[in-house]
């Protein structure tokens, strides 16, 4: 007989053996059904009920199916991390319909959700390396996404809509900061505040994050402002990148974009079709490579003064201080459509014969564009977010070139500062 310490050292050396080498048929996939059981194995044949069974059940890198139906709200709260770093997965079995309640990750890692519909999701306490792909909100009265203490997180695609009285998406310290958060291809449109007319809400508020990047995005008739830059309650928003995104208007008549408390922001190649603002110098904000439609010479101005740099922009009217600037004057009839009307069909393509066609920054334009073609087409870059007559299949975007091109402008402006 072993003694009681060696025993217990063997049993968790089996354990520390069986977590770092699971077998190679280990990445097995998970089932789940609206009629399942926890009790069961969450196989083919026998499906589990919940997300947070299926999670403990699977392995790194497995695949969960859910059948068709709804499965309620779904909480993943204090899971036990799995060795590595392979997303578990979940998402619909092919050509199904899923619908979720509530949709939480709390304090745990390495998921994807896809494909589905749910009534809201939050990321928070600790919650790391999350993918939600495709993810639908529409027409809920809570914030329909919220960031609290997350960290490394990518919404990709995706649409959030007709939220009443909440922000479309939230970020805020109350659990924790939040890091390294990218928003991809996300459509967000239509909030209205019927429900409390003295709400403030907007299509995303940041009071509270490090590293944000939203690209290749759409805000339309978001509420009283679009993206709004801004910390409280002891958070801190730096290190902003809007890049490649379309910007409609709030409904309310604010900005599209407001810069207000946060710090080291690059808005570089979006198309607005409504105003921006950047509150005072001391966000360092850069703005370049933009169509300003909706933006007047007198907030131009404004903004160019407020900014480390604002440079290759586009607007309607003149603007003092700006460099390499633009001016047209019939500039909303650049765009394909830039009524907002209808958020679906607002589209700020460019028309043929646009002011904004080569006019672009010619060093430190995005590689692609908001469809994900290759910039620049032509002579030069474009100035915002699409490149006329940019040819070729969309590509995947390329997060971490973009990063580093961003990274390069920041890093510049933190040496003129220095300076
Ligand atoms: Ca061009």
């Amino acid at each position: 007989m072993l003694p009681p310490i060696l025993r217990r050292s063997l049993v968790v050396a089996a354990a520390v053996a069986g977590v770092i080498a699971p077998p190679a048929s280990a990445a097995t996939t998970r089932y789940l059904s609206p009629g399942g059981s926890d009790a069961a194995s969450c196989t083919r044949k026998a499906p589990c009920r919940t997300f947070a069974r299926a999670y403990r059940a699977a392995h790194p890198g497995s695949a969960v199916i859910l059948r068709g139906g709804d499965y309620g709200g779904q909480t993943l709260s204090n899971l036990p991390p799995k060795p590595g770093a392979a997303k578990i997965v979940f998402r619909p079995a092919r050509g199904r319909n899923v619908r979720l309640g509530p949709l939480r990750i709390d304090n745990t890692q390495n998921v994807e959700v896809r494909d589905i519909r749910a009534t809201g999701w939050g990321v928070s306490n600790g919650a790391a390396h999350v993918v939600l792909r495709n993810i639908a909100v529409t027409d809920v009265s809570g914030a329909a996404g919220y960031f609290s203490g997350a960290h490394d997180v990518r919404v990709i695609g995706g649409e959030i809509a007709r939220v009443d009285p909440q922000d479309a998406i939230h970020m805020n310290a109350n659990h924790g900061h939040n890091t390294n958060i990218v928003i991809d291809g996300l459509f967000v449109h239509d909030l209205t505040r019927f429900r409390n007319p003295s709400s403030h809400n907007d299509c995303l508020q940041a009071g509270d994050v490090a590293n944000l990047r939203i690209v290749n995005s759409r805000f339309v008739n978001c509420g009283t402002q679009g993206v709004f830059l801004n910390p409280y309650g002891g958070g801190t928003t730096r290190d902003i990148t809007i890049e490649n995104s379309w910007f409609g208007p709030a409904q309310l008549g604010y900005n599209a974009l407001y810069v207000g408390g946060a710090v080291d922001v690059l808005v570089r190649n979006n198309s607005f079709a409504h105003g921006a603002h950047i509150d005072s110098p001391g966000s360092r904000t850069s703005m370049i490579g933009n169509i300003f439609q909706g933006m007047s010479g007198y907030t131009c101005s404004l903004n160019a003064r407020n900014s480390v740099e604002f440079a290759y922009n586009l607007t309607a009217e003149r603007c003092r201080g700006a460099s390499h600037h633009r001016v047209a004057r019939r500039l909303a009839s650049d765009f394909v459509n830039p009524s907002a009307a209808n958020a679906a069909t607002f589209n700020l393509n460019l028309r043929r014969g646009a002011a904004a066609i080569d006019a672009g920054d010619p060093a430190r334009s995005p590689a692609t564009d908001y469809h994900g073609r290759a910039r620049p087409a032509k002579r030069r870059p474009d100035i915002g977010a699409v490149e006329y007559g940019a040819g070729g299949r969309r590509r995947k975007p390329r997060g971490k070139r973009r990063a580093s091109a961003a990274a390069r402008i920041r890093s510049s402006h933190a040496n003129r500062t220095r300076r």
